[in-house]
């Protein structure tokens, strides 16, 4: 099944029929990602199944991307010229679809799809079935080369448009990461934009147990890449990183977001059982409380 067009926006407060504005204030941007954060826990618990640990740690940068970045237009998924988020780490898919249902590209009702047969919301990304997902994902360590490509297209096509791809510390295990990464400083590719979800921990508990990635700064600097570190939950820091992004030219950048898997949930903040584990009811519950 191909993704409808020109899908109605819904109920939701912020949604806006057309492009984007960059109005949202931080303290709306903070709300959004406390309803985020919402979505992530019903929508999983619902399911039964998921990663609700680096959903949850992605979140605000979904919410300074989707509504202070990106420029794009939730009524036609399409739209040639809008800037492109391509999310890596697959698994985050319910942080992605809740941020596109606040923004409208499908309705809030149907986040509680998630895992169903049928449901245009799977486990991880179907870029065939979800308005607004560009890459299929799940598979990890692929999105960097793909958003190299996309972003390479935009300069043959003499298209402005920006990429932004988010990747998970644990994904940079991956040599192709890496391979990717000398091929963008290679190639100059200055519309794009890596951020690196760094919650320090992957599937089976801390990096630096797991496959140790410092001097993470120092390497993707080696790789020729402009390198910004920030704090990942806050979103003026995020947002003034992305504004310094566009001013880097001939380099890609890296934005090393230092996050917190989990973050927002107190049992299951750097709680490695919560990578791939979804709440029970109880837990939801108690979680939902912390949320309010
Ligand atoms: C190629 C590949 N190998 C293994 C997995 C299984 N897997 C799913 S999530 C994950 C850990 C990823 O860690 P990280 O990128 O840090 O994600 P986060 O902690 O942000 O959830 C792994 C190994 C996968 N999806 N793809």
């Amino acid at each position: 099944m191909l993704p409808k067009k020109g899908n109605p926006p819904t109920s939701a407060k912020n949604v806006k029929a057309e492009v984007f504005s960059s109005s949202a204030s931080f303290a709306e941007m903070e709300a959004i990602a406390k309803r985020l954060r919402r979505h992530i826990i019903t929508m999983i618990g619902k399911a039964g199944s998921g990663h609700p640990g680096g959903s949850l740690s992605a979140v605000e940068i979904l919410t300074a991307l989707y509504f202070k970045v990106l420029r794009h237009k939730p009524s036609d998924p399409h739209w040639s010229d809008r800037d492109r988020f391509i999310l890596s780490k697959g698994h985050a898919a319910p942080a992605l679809y809740g941020a596109l249902a606040e923004c409208g590209y499908f309705p809030v009702e149907e986040l509680l799809t998630l895992r169903q047969m049928d449901s245009r919301l799977q486990g991880h990304t179907d870029r065939t079935v979800t308005p607004g997902v560009e890459m299929s994902a799940g598979a990890l360590g692929q999105g960097l080369s793909f958003a190299i490509g996309v972003a390479l297209a935009g300069r043959l096509n003499l298209k402005d448009y920006g990429v932004y791809v988010l990747l998970g510390d644990g994904e940079c295990d991956e040599g192709q990461v890496w391979e990717a990464a000398m091929a963008a400083a290679h190639f100059k590719v200055d519309n794009l934009v890596a951020i690196v979800d760094n919650n320090g921990q992957q599937i089976g508990g801390w990096n630096r147990d797991v496959m140790n990635l410092e001097p993470f700064n120092k390497k993707w600097r080696a790789f020729g890449w402009h390198v910004i570190e920030v704090d990942g939950h806050s979103i003026p820091q995020l947002t003034q990183a992305f504004d310094q992004s566009k001013k880097i030219k001939r380099q890609p950048t890296v934005i090393i977001a230092h996050t917190i898997k989990g973050k927002g949930v107190s049992f299951m903040e750097n709680n490695p059982d919560f990578h791939g584990k979804a709440p029970n009811a109880e837990e939801v519950k108690l979680a939902l409380k912390e949320l309010e």
